[in-house]
């Protein structure tokens, strides 16, 4: 029997199917693995503004990790909105159990508007628990600036790349301010540093760009693609899935990326 490549993404749920576990099950689909979720949170809103956000108890989110991994196992897995200082020492605790599968921690902080998704006294507690058992790490500009407490240099970004590494994890910081252009900078977790410098598309649309981004990863990665080239991969994936998101209109704010473009195009 054949087995497929599988990711477990462990994150919250949106209603708009732009962000959250939506989003990365489309991703992790789009690019050809076979996609579950582990729900942290549900929350409440629109394309104008987060609402409401709803944690789920420690107990069912873990339950519902040891599910998936105990019975199906998963090839790769990765972590979305987890909120909680308690949740992500939960998660972190838990997958210490599953040392041999890679793991994308893309360390939730702020949406794309800049709106808070976590606890203010949750955030070192990344550092404390789950980024040491982490393949890669994904923060956008801002979280990295948070995680850094100083302004990402984008000029020189060698010191805060190694200092984004330092639990032996590669990194990739987002949609970091360069010239007139955005950069995404890669560093492995023996400090090369691939630098993306990438035009910007005219676009509202990327609700969900970092949870799209970072559930492409652990799909490549699920198929066996070493972390560099996953992430080539995924740059890829996720410039078309912008360029193509570009070109719909979707409720009055920000709207999602095109997630299925291969697709689109083909019919
Ligand atoms: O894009 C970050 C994000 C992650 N997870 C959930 C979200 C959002 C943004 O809205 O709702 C559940």
């Amino acid at each position: 029997m054949k087995e497929y490549p599988k990711v477990l993404a462990i994150a919250g749920s949106e209603p708009l199917g732009s962000a959250g576990v939506q989003a990365d099950i489309k991703a992790i689909s789009a690019c050809g693995s076979y996609a579950a979720g582990a729900l942290t949170c549900i929350v409440n809103e629109d394309t104008m503004q987060v609402k409401e956000v709803f944690p789920l108890p420690v107990e069912l989110i873990i339950g519902q990790v040891r599910s998936f991994l105990d019975d199906v196992h998963a090839s790769a897995i990765k972590t979305g909105m987890l909120f909680k200082k308690e949740v992500i020492k939960a998660v972190a605790e838990t997958l210490k159990d599953y040392p041999d599968i890679p793991l994308v921690v893309d360390p939730v902080m702020v949406n794309s508007t800049g709106e808070p998704l976590i606890e203010p006294d949750a955030i070192e507690a990344y550092k404390e628990y789950l980024f040491p058992l982490a393949t890669i790490i994904t923060p956008n500009y801002r979280e990295a600036n948070l995680l850094l407490k100083h302004d990402f240099c984008g000029e020189n970004p060698e010191d805060d790349m190694k200092e984004l590494c330092q639990w032996g994890n590669a990194a990739i910081v987002k949609s970091i301010p360069y010239k007139e252009n955005l950069m995404d900078a890669f560093s492995s977790k023996d400090h090369s540093i691939q630098k993306y410098v990438k035009e910007k598309i005219n676009t509202k649309n990327v609700n969900g760009t970092g949870c799209t981004f970072s559930s492409s990863i652990a799909a490549f990665l699920s198929q066996g693609h070493p972390v560099e080239e996953a992430v080539r991969l995924a740059e890829d994936y996720i410039h078309n899935a912008i360029k193509e998101g570009a070109t719909y209109k979707f409720g009055s704010g920000i709207g999602p990326v095109t997630h299925f473009y291969k697709w689109l195009k083909m019919s």
